[in-house]
């Protein structure tokens, strides 16, 4: 007969947190988000990190390169899905390693001899309102001025006259060679005062530009998670059929982490995979397996497939209909709990410390918070990334609102058969994800501040000032669902409902 367990599958909306004692020290100013992301000894001390506890999932719809960047620029680091072609992928990869924060390829080229009219069209398309002048127009041609809309007025200049007559000439401009590097260029710009400064190569020919804007930008991102060549981390998703090719062709591209992508990763085929990987890569590449649910398949994946980090859930993401299909998976909350205590108790054993990571379900901040809280160490999300500016898919409007497409890796739409075929066989015979829409919520960047704002608040209360501490101090209790009314508001009416009900 089947083996009944003796408990039920809890999710994150089950439990609370419980203060500790905030002492003086405990200010979010203090809190340290760093986390590992690579397996080490009490002697190694912590190895390779990330510097804010979140990595985006690898999906279609999730994890390009525009979101790599800006995860990477936040502190954390994107999966690049797999489910495209190996050329493709490791493009993607190089994408993100060749971007040079601070320096950016002009997306906004006239020839001289445009009329003011093209300059107007050409800012409104692109919303950048600085153009530069090329001998004919393109991205890398002999840079021959730059036009910016303080240079003409839109509703006094005749905008059939052609732009040479309103552009700064080349001789008038600040210029900067190729090679120079992102601090002696903003020195520059903070000398001469200007806005902008191009960048050319010996020929003349228009490299980047370098904005005084995304110097404060990139100030206000102090934890940008780089190599340690200064390049923005990336990270590259595998899958157990063409991991051998496609994890060579990412090796060759930069990529900084690998992660077997799987519904279901206790399997000798995930074991296989990573034995061989680590054989070919050594034990400083950065490798995580996965998703398992129980502590069986933590070890195994962990002493058998020698993984870095474990990616745990099955059938709580927000597309995945598994559980419904399958009938296999587990109530998160449970899941993290289980495998948060095996690490402990294999650090405990061996002296060896193995990051886990609590992937899909994440409904809202609170949830993310009752993750770390139980174990996690970092988290992985598709939902919430699909949701922002930086997600690889086009803006729809619905209803008056702004909407993104999100789909299931497991859906007809994404047809990564890989993920949920380790063994062999191909095709998808039936779905276990769904294709949807969610809503827009804006740049990535602004989203995150107040997630790890929320983060490092709740850590304070809690009396920690880090997420070792977190794990180690943090007491939750289960709720009822009288409780979860009481934290909702109770007998007050709330303006914007008033008004939306008319
Ligand atoms: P969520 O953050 O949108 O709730 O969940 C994202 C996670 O769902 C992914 O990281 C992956 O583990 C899982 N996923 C992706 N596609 C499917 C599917 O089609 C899926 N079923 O379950």
């Amino acid at each position: 007969m089947a083996k009944i367990i003796d408990d039920i599958s809890r999710t994150f909306q089950e439990y609370l947190l419980l203060p500790g004692l905030t002492k003086k020290e405990h200010v979010p100013s203090n809190v340290s988000l760093r986390v590992p992301i690579q397996r080490f000894t009490k002697k190694s001390g912590q190895r390779i990190s990330l510097n804010i506890p979140f990595v985006s999932a690898a999906m279609q719809a999730v994890s390009g390169p525009d979101l790599a960047i800006a995860l990477a620029r936040k502190g954390g680091c994107a999966f690049i899905f797999c489910s495209q072609s190996i050329e493709e992928q490791a493009e993607m990869i190089r994408l993100v390693k060749e971007h040079k924060a601070g320096f950016v390829e002009s997306d906004s080229n006239l020839p001289p001899t445009a009329t003011l009219r093209d300059a107007l069209v050409l800012a409104k398309k692109t919303g950048h309102s600085t153009i530069a002048i090329t001998k004919d127009g393109t991205q890398n041609s002999k840079l021959l001025g730059i036009l910016t809309s303080k240079d003409y007025w839109e509703f006094k200049d005749d905008l059939s006259k052609p732009i040479k007559n309103y552009f700064t000439p080349l001789e008038k401009l600040v210029l900067a060679e190729e090679g120079i590097s992102l601090q002696d260029a903003t020195e520059k710009l903070w000398k001469h005062k200007k806005e902008c400064l191009p960048i050319i190569d010996k020929k003349g020919n228009l490299k980047y530009l370098v904005f005084r804007r995304d110097y404060f930008d990139h100030k206000s991102n102090p934890d940008e998670l780089t190599d340690e060549q200064k390049r923005l981390f990336v990270g590259g998703a595998l899958n157990t059929h063409d991991y051998k090719e496609r994890a060579r062709a990412l090796m060759d591209a930069g990529v900084d982490a690998l992660c077997l992508d799987s519904s279901d990763g206790f399997t000798e085929w995930q074991a296989e995979a990573c034995r061989h990987l680590r054989k070919e890569y050594g034990d400083s590449m950065v490798l995580g397996g996965g998703n398992v649910v129980t502590a069986a398949g933590f070890r195994y994946l962990v002493e058998t497939a020698k993984v870095d980090f474990v990616k745990i859930g099955i059938g709580g993401g927000s597309i995945c209909i598994t559980r419904e299909q399958k009938g296999i998976g587990r109530g998160q909350a449970s899941s993290v709990i289980e495998i948060a205590a095996e690490r402990d108790r294999y650090f405990k054993q061996t002296g060896t410390y193995i990051p886990i990571c609590s992937d899909g379900g994440l409904n809202n901040d609170t949830q993310v918070i009752i993750a770390l809280a139980m174990g996690a160490d970092f988290v992985m999300m598709g939902k919430y990334f699909a949701m922002t500016e930086e997600s690889p898919t086009s803006k729809i409007t619905y209803q008056g609102r702004l909407y993104k497409p999100y789909w299931g890796e497991g859906s007809n739409r994404a047809r990564n058969w890989q993920r949920y075929k380790e063994g062999g066989g191909s095709g998808l015979v039936f779905e276990e994800g769904v294709d949807a829409y969610v809503p827009y919520s804006g740049p990535l960047g602004e989203k995150m501040d107040v997630t790890l704002a929320k983060i490092r608040a709740t850590m304070c209360n809690i009396g920690t000032l880090t997420l070792r501490d977190f794990h180690d101090n943090a007491q939750l209790t289960r709720v009822s669902e009288m409780t979860i009314v009481e934290g909702g508001t109770s007998s007050v009416e709330q303006l914007d409902r008033i008004s939306s009900n008319g």
